[in-house]
């Protein structure tokens, strides 16, 4: 297990980019807490919130090929989705199920991200399931590149899940599966120290989850989850082994879950005041805006000018999927019976 160690700097990642990257973390911030005012309108029926996780998840994706490569998100990923090119308007019409909604017409709960164009795979209720089907992709993957005798597809499969997911029997397989037969696989791990209301003590007997890859045959790093550059730097390198055929890693990244585990959950119950408090001074956004800022990259001028086109964005896209029409009825069988298939 390697420590990669905050860098706020990469060779890979300009000026232009590093404002990317706080503009998408913005917008992921954003649209995260309007689905929570409109959930306690009434309006929205469930928000489970990327806040805390979004340096992460920009940052980690950043280093993928939309449309290309595969991605097997977790239902807390709405900073991966906008990075791989979601737009707010289709995030929304998720929230509202509406027939628009590109995770699934409608059908599926928020947050269970899925996306043809952008080969964004469609996740499951029950925690954990997509990191198999990212081992199938990745298999696939090997055989294509097999039966042609030469490399002719470099993408690779990237999928998440928490650290309390990360104890469950099927990861395991996966993860051997994948370190078995060297599959082009990202093991994405976003630990923020609780299952719902378990703290990590109570789930497992390691401190860090990228330990368990040595067991399975491959890296496993542990990445500040608060640091974007770092995050980035870490799946570029795991990606580009990857696409050299080289295998699999396991990517760790240690972050905080700054609010309760779903719009359902009320963690008061569990977390003291005084933890809260303490990880809301590690916000990402906060000091992902100070280094940019630091480094004369941000000014108070651009962040103004970021945020009030966020702003009108969320906006229009709240108003565009509240307008929006619901699933036909006469569809309410496709994709369930053979002949209804599309
Ligand atoms: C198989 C299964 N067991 C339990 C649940 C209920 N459940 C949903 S999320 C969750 C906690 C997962 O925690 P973690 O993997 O750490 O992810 P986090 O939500 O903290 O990001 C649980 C227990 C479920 N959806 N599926
Ligand atoms: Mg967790």
């Amino acid at each position: 297990m390697t420590n990669v160690q905050p860098s706020g700097v990469s060779a890979s990642l300009d000026r232009e980019d590093l404002l990317a990257i706080y503009e998408l973390m913005l917008l992921a911030r954003s649209l995260d807490e309007r689905q929570w005012v409109l959930n306690r309108q009434g309006k929205a029926p469930f928000v489970i919130s990327c806040q805390g996780h979004e340096a992460a998840q920009v940052g980690s994706a950043y280093a993928l090929k939309p449309g290309k490569d595969w991605a097997l998100p977790y239902y807390r990923d709405l900073g991966v989705v906008l990075a791989l090119g979601f737009t707010p308007t289709e995030v929304m019409m998720g929230l509202f199920a509406r027939a628009a909604d590109p995770n699934s017409g409608g059908r599926q709960m928020p947050a269970h991200y899925g996306h043809r164009k952008l080969n964004i795979i469609s996740q499951s209720s029950p925690t954990g399931t997509q990191v198999p089907h990212a081992a199938g992709v990745g298999m696939a993957i090997k055989i294509r590149n097999e039966v042609a005798g030469k490399i002719v597809d470099d993408s690779v499969a990237w999928v998440s899940f928490g650290e309390g997911t990360s104890s469950q029997g099927e990861i395991h397989e996966a993860m051997n599966l994948a370190g078995t037969h060297k599959l082009p696989v990202i093991f994405v791990c976003e630990n923020n120290g609780y299952a719902i209301s378990v703290p990590q003590r109570q789930q497992m007997g390691v401190e860090d989850v990228a330990d368990r890859a040595a067991g399975y045959g491959f890296p496993g790093v542990v990445v500040d989850g608060s640091d974007p550059v770092a995050c980035f730097e870490a799946t570029q390198a795991a990606v580009e082994r990857a696409r050299r055929g080289e295998g699999p890693t396991m990517i760790e990244f240690k972050c905080q879950r700054l609010t309760p585990h779903s719009s359902d959950d009320n963690d008061r119950t569990y977390r003291p005041a005084d933890e809260i408090k303490a990880m809301k001074q590690q916000d990402p956004l906060i000091t992902f805006a100070a280094h940019l800022k630091a480094e004369d990259i941000l000014t108070d001028e651009k962040e103004a000018e970021i945020r009030e086109r966020i702003k009108k964005q969320v906006n229009e896209a709240t108003a565009a999927a509240e307008s929006a029409a619901s699933p036909d009825p006469s569809t309410l069988f496709d994709h369930i019976y053979a002949d209804n298939l599309k």
